[in-house]
């Protein structure tokens, strides 16, 4: 019997999962590194975590490991239902909401490291949480991308501590009601990348795909975005936010410091603001988490599901 103990929460609708407890031991180093090793060593442990029986396939899980910098609060490394992330927006404000909960930390400024960066993230008194995210870029703008099913769609290519495909008028229009066809649609695309074999000016797979439109009440927009293991996310995405918000610098059309309302498809709103760097932006992301669960998890080595269903 391994027993594990986590918090879950949910930021604007999307669950987060932080292990404090019982996870696999990755040694020290860069995260990086050590994400290549929990990859390598311990993905059994990811698929037990956030998979069925004991997860949901949308869940993202976040890993504490000790920092490499003692000042910062902790390192944590994001993973999901196929695999691993770089940074996780709503998955550190999900943290900072769990952490808070756990009386790890109280309000004010705290540093986080993950694979892709240092990141700030400060607890406000109202529980809300901004996240200064990684530096962010758009890498291409207006390129095109043949899809099967719909012809050609054009897009902007983004960093934001995950790779986005931007779409840019997309054929389906963003309403909650189209939920089933905007995953046929961001599927069809996310595929045509797939076997395009398109990369960001780092080698990495762009393999997060966002369409955006109009947005109801407040907001400048309104997104969907599909995640790698092809769930949508329910949040408004805190690194494709992060991303949008690169594109729309490049374009012109966001300037340093003027607010962008960023409402997911599910209605919730991150606000996000930039400063400008040479290259790109420092986006920073303002979202609320509520804490769901506290408990015990348990890895049962009789179990034939121990680690999830075979896939
Ligand atoms: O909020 O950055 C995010 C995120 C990435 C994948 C799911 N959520």
């Amino acid at each position: 019997m391994h027993r594990v103990r986590v918090i879950d929460s949910h930021t604007e609708g999307e669950p987060t999962r932080i292990v404090l407890s019982g996870g696999p031991d990755l040694g020290t180093g860069p995260l990086l590194a050590r994400r290549d090793r929990f990859r390598r060593d311990f993905d059994s442990f990811r698929r037990a975590l956030v998979n069925e029986p004991r997860g949901s396939e949308v869940m993202v899980g976040g890993l504490l490991v000790p920092p490499v910098d003692p000042s910062a609060v902790t390192g944590v490394i994001f993973f999901n239902n196929v695999g691993y992330l770089g940074m996780c927006g709503h998955g550190t404000i999900g943290l900072i909401a769990s952490l808070a909960h756990a009386g790890r930390l109280s309000t004010g400024p705290h540093q986080i490291e993950t694979p892709v960066g240092t990141v700030r993230a400060e607890l406000h008194t109202d529980g809300a949480v901004s996240v200064r995210n990684v530096e962010s870029r758009c890498y291409q703008k207006g390129v095109v991308l043949t899809v099967a099913g719909y012809g050609p769609v054009s897009g902007d290519v983004a960093w934001g501590g995950n790779w986005f495909f931007l779409v840019n008028e997309p054929p389906v229009q963003v309403i909650r009601e189209n939920i089933g066809r905007l995953m046929d649609f961001t599927k069809a695309v996310q595929a045509a990348l797939a076997s395009a074999a398109w990369t960001g000016d780092d080698g990495g797979a762009i393999d997060h795909v966002e369409v955006s439109g109009p947005a109801e009440g407040p907001a400048d927009s309104r997104n969907f975005v599909l995640c790698p293991g092809g769930m949508y996310d329910r949040s408004p995405c805190g690194t494709g936010t992060s991303a949008k918000l690169a594109a729309l610098h490049a374009r012109g059309r966001l300037r340093p410091g003027q607010i962008w309302r960023q409402q997911g498809i599910l209605g919730g709103i991150f606000e996000g603001v930039v400063e400008g760097r040479r290259d790109g932006v420092v986006p920073t992301i303002t979202g609320r988490a509520f804490v769901t669960a506290e408990s015990e998890l348990i890895l049962d080595d009789r179990d034939p599901y121990r680690n999830g269903f075979p896939l």
